[in-house]
């Protein structure tokens, strides 16, 4: 009898719409990028399981409706989140001035001590760049948080993005037991070994 998980860790993607909130997460799920656009109504989620540091942490990752009419819905996911991912795509200066808001969002309806991160999502189409590499750091620096830019459709980054969160997460509840979601499963299923990603 395997374990299945040592941790579950709750995730919480937000973000104006059309960042790639939902793209993100299909290529850190499922290794895949398709370029329809269907904008996320409410409220999706998707898991993985991932080895960080010799544990297995379940990630159940919660993707939100970046359209205003969702706000009150959406926001009613962010207490039980552990960990929130913001999103802003580096070709639309609005999406990243907006950030401060969704900050003040979280402010507001998260718990205190939630790990947060920063995504420069959209990285593959430099020629449309409209916030600098720079200004995404300085953002992220200024709230102490770590700074990614990402391409869901180009691979890079978002395994990587996903991890360091999970293992900000995950030493902060080595340091505070019983605070995060540890969780142990004895179950005898295995799971699908997580894929590298493939260029589609
Ligand atoms: N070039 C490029 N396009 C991307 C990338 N990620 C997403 N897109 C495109 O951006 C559009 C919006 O992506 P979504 O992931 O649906 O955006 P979202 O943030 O989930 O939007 P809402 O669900 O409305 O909040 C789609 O047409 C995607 O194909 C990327 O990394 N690079
Ligand atoms: C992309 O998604 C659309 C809508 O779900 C679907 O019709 C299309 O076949 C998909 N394209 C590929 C290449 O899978
Ligand atoms: C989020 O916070 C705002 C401001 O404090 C509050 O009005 C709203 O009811 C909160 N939403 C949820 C779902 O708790
Ligand atoms: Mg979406």
């Amino acid at each position: 009898m395997a374990k299945k998980y040592d941790f579950l860790f709750k995730l919480l993607l937000i973000g104006d719409s059309g960042v790639g909130k939902t793209c993100l997460i299909i290529r850190f799920a499922e290794d895949n990028f398709n370029s329809t656009y269907i904008s996320t109504i409410g409220i999706d989620f998707k898991v993985k399981t991932i080895e960080v540091d010799g544990k297995k942490v379940k990630l159940q990752v919660w993707d939100t409706a970046g359209q205003e009419r969702f706000k009150t819905i959406t926001t009613a996911y962010y207490r039980g989140a552990m960990g929130i991912i913001l999103v802003y795509d580096i070709t639309d200066e609005k999406s990243f001035e907006n950030i401060q808001n969704w900050m003040k969002s979280i402010k507001e309806n998260a718990s205190a001590g939630v790990s947060r991160m920063l995504l420069g999502n959209k990285c593959d189409i430099e020629a449309k760049r409209k916030v600098t590499t720079e200004t995404g750091e300085k953002l992220a620096k200024d709230h102490g948080i770590r700074f990614f830019e990402t391409s869901a459709k180009s691979c890079i980054n978002v395994e990587e993005s996903f991890l360091a969160l999970a293992r900000d997460i995950l030493q902060k509840a080595s340091k505070k037991p019983g605070t995060t979601g540890r969780e142990v499963k004895i179950t005898s299923s295995t799971e699908k070994k997580s894929s590298k990603c493939v260029l589609l």
